[in-house]
């Protein structure tokens, strides 16, 4: 018998990625997709409508929501998966400033709804939650970017550090986070939490910051577009490569019990540094001047302004820093990841360019 996975949030980057895995893996895969008034099912169509093998016998689409609880009850009734990913979210952290309740709804209590939903109908099956590293925050007091003349921190967080949100989005996944605790603990499901650690790929969001980079600098040399706009480039990420984190998640949900794990790479980079790693891979360097605003990235050939700021990319507060430790999961799960920064660009900037 092939084991059945249920997952939320299956046409977006992650989702669809894990939805290939569990496919090679032998199992059945129900997702949940959104009603649009457009296509959303880009990042499966692959798979799913392309694939008749897929669609008749292993892949199901149902449309649901995260803010519809009989929906979910249904859903979980119905299927009686083995495993439910809840990938599903309004992932956006400026946008989760613009639409704050939303967000709350759907990543804070979309999670319950579905815990509850697993509780109610009495089905045994296991529960990932798509936690993420936006829980650390910026911890007190401290100002870590290179425009503040402090130092790039170097420590790395780990599934012991404090949480200490600082956007709607990360306050609502802090519940989510804990709810899911919760129920581990009080009605013994085997619900666990990844705290997964940004990660990226041909298939990311255009407007995440990685891939905005990407697809931009790509049109920039070829003469599409003038320059891109940004926010702030200091903040510095832990970027991987997401296809190695869909085996993460499934990784999690396969140890000998329920736990919480970080998945990250250990290495960190501003978005500044992403930028000009794009850049290299045409053979250009950039030469930076100004501050703050004002500052701009000019071709240090021609001297054409290529990067400037604007201020609608900057956020009310913001993540400065992230470097996660993964010993954990290389532990407990036998989990590394092998893709690293420049690669990571590298596979990025590839993709879009013959985009
Ligand atoms: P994404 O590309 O934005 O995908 C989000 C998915 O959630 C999409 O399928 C979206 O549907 C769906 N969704 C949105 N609102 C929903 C609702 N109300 N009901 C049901 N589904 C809904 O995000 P991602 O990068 O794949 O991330 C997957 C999950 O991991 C998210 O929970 C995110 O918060 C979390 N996470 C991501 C990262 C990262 O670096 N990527 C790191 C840590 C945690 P549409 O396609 O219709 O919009
Ligand atoms: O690419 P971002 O929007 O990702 P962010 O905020 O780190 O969130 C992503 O990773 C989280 C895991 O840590 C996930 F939970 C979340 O769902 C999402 O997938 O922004 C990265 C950094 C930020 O500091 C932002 O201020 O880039 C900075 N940035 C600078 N200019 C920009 C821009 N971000 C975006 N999106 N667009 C800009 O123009």
């Amino acid at each position: 018998m092939s084991k059945i996975a249920l997952i939320s949030g299956v046409t977006g980057q992650d989702g669809s990625y894990l939805a290939e895995l569990l496919l090679e893996k032998g199992y059945t895969v129900h997702g949940i997709m959104r009603r649009s008034s457009s296509f959303n099912t880009g990042r499966i169509d692959h798979i799913y409508l392309n694939n008749p093998g897929f669609r008749d016998k292993r892949m199901f689409l149902h449309y649901g929501d995260l803010t519809d609880s009989s929906n979910l009850n249904r859903l979980v009734e119905k299927i009686e998966p083995d495993e439910i990913y809840n990938l599903g979210a309004q992932s956006h952290v400026q946008v989760s400033f613009e639409v704050p309740e939303y967000t709350a709804e759907v990543d804070a209590i979309g999670t319950l709804r579905f815990l509850d939903a697993i509780r109610e109908t009495g089905i045994k099956t296991k529960f990932y939650q798509a936690s993420t590293s936006e829980l650390y925050g910026n911890p007190l007091n401290t100002d870590p970017t290179p425009a503040s003349g402090l130092p790039i921190p170097d420590y790395r967080l780990t599934e012991l550090s404090p949480f200490r949100p600082t956007s709607p989005y990360a306050v609502a996944k802090l519940y989510a986070y804990w709810i899911t605790v919760n129920y581990r603990e009080a009605y013994k499901l085997f619900a666990c939490n990844g705290i997964l650690f940004n990660h990226e790929s041909p298939r990311r969001g255009e407007t995440f910051v990685t891939r905005k980079i990407t697809i931009g600098v790509s049109r920039i040399m070829a003469g599409k577009q003038d320059r891109l706009l940004l926010g702030n480039i200091y903040s510095a990420r832990d970027w991987g490569f997401t296809p190695e984190y869909a085996d993460g998640m499934w990784r999690v949900l396969q140890a000998g019990k329920p736990d919480d794990y970080v998945l990250a790479t250990g290495e960190t980079h501003t978005v500044r540094e992403f930028i000009e790693e794009a850049f290299a891979q045409y053979g250009e360097t950039l030469t930076w001047e100004g501050k703050g605003i004002k500052e701009t990235g000019k071709l240090s050939g021609s001297k054409k302004t290529v990067i400037a700021m604007d201020p609608k990319y900057y956020r009310p507060t913001d993540v400065k820093y992230l470097c996660g430790d993964a010993t954990k999961a290389l532990k407990e799960l036998n989990w590394a990841p092998t893709v690293r920064f420049k690669e990571l660009v590298k596979i990025m900037m590839e993709h879009d360019r013959d985009l």
